[in-house]
């Protein structure tokens, strides 16, 4: 995601670096490779334009000529200005107050609204809603089927309907009842897509529009549709009134122009992006997170989130009283390479880190999965004693432990490195950034990470 505009940006800072004083030549400079940046990156014309005006107005204002560093100033309206133009804050979904709440899922056909309509039944089923979904896609039987399989793979249940219930309509009404009587406290509504934008299909979006008074209509875009996917947002708008929207295949999309113009074109907000076509893949969009990883700062919280998510939270609330507390054992390290190697590739976890010198270099990495398992096989073969005491572990044991566990003492040599330097790499990163979201929950981190090379 954005990696294009990300490497151009962060090669415009560097180079505005090496400029001792900011002067209108060099800003000019500077803002001309930016604007080449975005329009490359299949941003709007007109988002662009604005973009730059912003940025020119408040880097040639008086405080940013007379500070100490220029260029850090620079990064640092480009951040806000990014942000701003991705949205601002993040938006959330809003709930009717009288349930259930109906949101209404719409889009062009293929664009991903079935997938994402179990997707999000999944994330609001975490986070303690009782989401029922129903598909008012009559024209295709394959595509409702389509909506029951996915509804069983996200534990939600789906209105079907009766044989008699053929209009959308009616679907959709006795889907509403259905969720009222058994205490579903949110309806999603999976709509039929066309490939075109046509009257038909408008006048049955209004027709359910009117009749269900839906909290939220979420607009489906594909993302790697680009501009396309601006422009039917833009056209679905006027005509039936969005309320957000929907990217997904963020994952496809190495440039991010939709994603970057689609708030500013229509005037609606992005709240989710689909990234990845299985149902775990859909993630709260938030702006200021997403300008600060495209501009290399990283993405911290993003990374807290999904480290929250995937490992067991106890667990990892005993792994940093440990860590803190430095008895973290090689009993411990097992366990924490375990719970590492269900968080995936390394890859997608150090997109969201701050890309520090060697960091780049690693994010093709991947967990391998023998080593995992080998690395978990020695620790067995070990005593207890010995997990809990590393020290001891001298020459004769490292031999039994090679036997024991099938691999070769210089296997377990490296292992014993590996946790060493595992000992200190958490206590300085993971140690932190998971006490600190322990204590401050979801606030920023005040002033995390500086500004890249600065
Ligand atoms: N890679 C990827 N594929 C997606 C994503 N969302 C949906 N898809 C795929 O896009 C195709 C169309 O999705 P579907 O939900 O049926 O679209 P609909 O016609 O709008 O209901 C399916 O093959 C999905 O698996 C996503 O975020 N990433
Ligand atoms: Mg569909």
């Amino acid at each position: 995601m954005f990696d294009n505009l990300s490497d151009k940006l962060q090669r415009v800072f560097k180079n505005l670096r090496g400029e001792g004083k900011l002067t209108t030549a060099n800003m000019d400079e500077a803002l001309r490779e930016i604007r080449v940046a975005l329009l490359e990156a299949d941003v709007h014309f007109k988002v662009v334009k604005q973009f730059i005006e912003q940025v020119k107005e408040k880097a040639m204002g008086e405080e940013v000529l007379t500070a100490l560093s220029p260029g850090q100033q620079v990064v640092k309206i480009v951040r806000d200005e990014l942000t701003k133009m991705l949205g601002g804050h993040q938006s959330r979904l809003r709930f009717a107050n009288e349930p259930p709440t109906v949101i209404l899922i719409v889009g062009l056909q293929g664009s991903g609204k079935t997938t994402s309509a179990a997707k999000l039944a999944r994330v609001l089923g975490k986070e303690g809603s009782k989401p029922e979904l129903v598909s008012v896609d009559v024209y295709r039987p394959a595509a409702r089927h389509q909506l029951s399989i996915l509804a069983k793979t996200v534990g939600a249940p789906i209105y079907e309907g009766t044989p008699e219930e053929t209009k959308p309509l009616e679907l959709a009404r006795s889907a509403r009842r259905d969720a009222m009587q058994t205490g579903r406290d949110v309806l999603l509504v999976d709509t039929a897509g066309r490939q075109h934008i046509d009257e038909q299909l408008m006048g049955e979006l209004r027709e359910l529009k009117d009749a269900l008074h839906p909290t939220e209509i979420l607009f489906v875009a594909d993302a790697m549709t680009g501009q396309d996917a601006v422009r039917s947002a833009d056209e679905f708008h006027k005509q039936l009134g969005i309320t957000g929207v929907i990217l997904t295949k963020m994952d496809g999309d190495a440039r991010g122009g939709a994603a970057l113009s689609i708030r500013t074109i229509t005037g609606q907000p992005l709240k989710y992006v689909g990234v990845g076509e299985k149902p775990d893949a859909l993630e709260a969009f938030y702006p200021d997170r997403v300008a600060s990883r495209i501009l290399g700062m990283g993405d911290v919280l993003s990374l807290i989130d999904k480290v929250q998510e995937t490992i067991d939270q106890k667990t990892a609330e005993q792994m940093q009283e440990k860590l803190l507390g430095d008895d973290f054992t090689l009993e411990d390290f097992r366990e924490q390479i375990k719970q590492i190697r269900k968080l995936g590739s390394l890859g997608g976890l150090l997109d969201m880190m701050p890309q520090i010198g060697p960091l780049k270099e690693l994010k093709n990495a991947k967990i391998d999965e023998s080593e995992v398992g080998r690395v978990v096989a020695i620790i067995d073969s070990m005593t207890p004693y010995e997990r809990r005491n590393h020290m001891i572990i001298n020459g004769s044991r490292r031999r039994r432990i090679a036997k024991g566990s099938g691999t070769s003492v210089q296997d377990v040599n490296n292992l014993l490195k590996q946790y060493g330097q595992a000992r200190k790499m958490m206590k300085s990163f993971v140690g932190q950034a998971g006490l600190l979201s322990k204590k401050m929950g979801k606030m920023k981190i005040p002033g995390f990470g500086g500004l890249p090379g600065f």
